[in-house]
């Protein structure tokens, strides 16, 4: 029984060391190393090349080393009929609210406007605001989404949030649908998108959404690049209709250097830092997972592949 691992050579760092005492029992093989196809009943990935998992023959189960599964669905030749798990890890689930909260804040501080100030030695107080006073909205109210309402609420935001389906998050108000996607966007001061990509997520952040927003909104999109129409964002920066934005995923990654995100005034840009995977934290979970897999125990987190995520 072999496992095959594959990752980025950046991450693989992060990984190596905790890789080989996670799996007793099986043998772990390293891409491009994969050796005989036929032995490999689990693939651990991250952006596998189309057509890699169709060439195991034995395999079994699919697991996404991240939370979302679109660089896995993309791949034409996926055998439709191998499960697959994605990584939901406490550790990364906190990470993602550190990042949401750090950037709600700056944007709710107009701290990207006082670091202005200071580059021009400009001393002049902006009108301020409490949390309390300020309505957030969030895009994607699932795990990640819901712990960031939760941290945020007790900050004091007021914070809302939009799902597929219909959710009732004691706490919160929810919305779904179309309309209730332009009820929630009318009260969001800063919307915080954590979406996954899929065909119904793809653009969803154009001219459109953001002139449903108050005038002078700020974003956060930590979901999928190619949830943003780029071109709309700067059309929305520049019209005064978006106040700033808060960028850590993008169409093209890493984001070129020549792209126009990287010294916009009113863009911060991460590099798909919001919540990286922890291998200490993560491998045990993965090894629990395989082990009720193998024991035809029910595995939770299970991606519904017609839904996309
Ligand atoms: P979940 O599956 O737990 O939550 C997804 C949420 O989005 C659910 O509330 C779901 O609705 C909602 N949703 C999906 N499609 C639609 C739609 N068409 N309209 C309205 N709502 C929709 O995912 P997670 O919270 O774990 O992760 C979300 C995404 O965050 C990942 O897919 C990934 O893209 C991104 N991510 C980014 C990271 C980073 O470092 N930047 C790190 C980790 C994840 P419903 O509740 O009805 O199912
Ligand atoms: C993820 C990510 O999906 O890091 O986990 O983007």
């Amino acid at each position: 029984m072999a496992i095959l691992f594959k990752t980025t050579p950046a991450a693989m760092t992060r990984w190596r060391p905790h890789l080989t005492a996670a799996f007793s029992g099986h043998e772990v093989r390293l891409w491009p190393d994969i050796g005989d196809p036929v032995a490999i009943d689990y693939a651990l990935v991250w952006h596998p090349e189309p057509g890699l998992l169709a060439s195991l023959p034995n395999l079994r189960l699919i697991v996404s080393l991240g939370a979302g599964v679109d660089h896995i669905l993309r791949d034409p030749l996926l055998p439709p009929s191998v499960p697959i798990l994605r990584l939901l890890d406490p550790y990364m689930t906190d990470a993602m609210s550190e990042y949401v909260i750090l950037n709600v804040l700056r944007l709710h501080r107009q701290d990207i406007d006082y670091r202005a100030q200071q580059a021009a030695a400009e001393w002049r107080e902006r009108d301020q605001k409490n949390a309390a006073e300020r309505t957030v909205g969030i895009l994607g109210f699932g795990t990640l989404g819901r712990d960031a309402a939760r941290k945020l609420k007790m900050i004091g935001f007021e914070v809302a949030g939009w799902s597929r389906t219909a959710r009732d998050v004691p706490g919160f108000r929810t919305y779904v649908g179309d309309a209730g996607r332009d009820a929630l966007l009318a009260r969001s001061e800063i919307l915080v998108s954590l979406l996954p990509m899929t065909a119904a997520t793809e653009n969803i952040l154009d001219a459109a959404l953001f002139a449903r927003l108050p005038r002078g909104a700020g974003l956060v999109n930590a979901g999928r690049g190619r949830q943003l129409v780029e071109a709309d964002l700067l059309a929305a920066l520049d019209s005064g209709q978006l106040s700033a934005a808060v960028l850590d995923v993008f169409r093209d990654e890493p984001l070129p250097p020549e792209h126009p995100f990287w010294c916009h005034p009113r863009i911060v840009v991460t590099p798909h830092v919001a919540a990286e995977t922890h291998p200490p934290t993560a491998l045990p979970i993965i090894a629990a997972a395989i082990r009720d897999f193998e024991a035809g125990r029910p595995v939770a987190n299970m991606v519904d592949a017609k839904r996309g995520y």
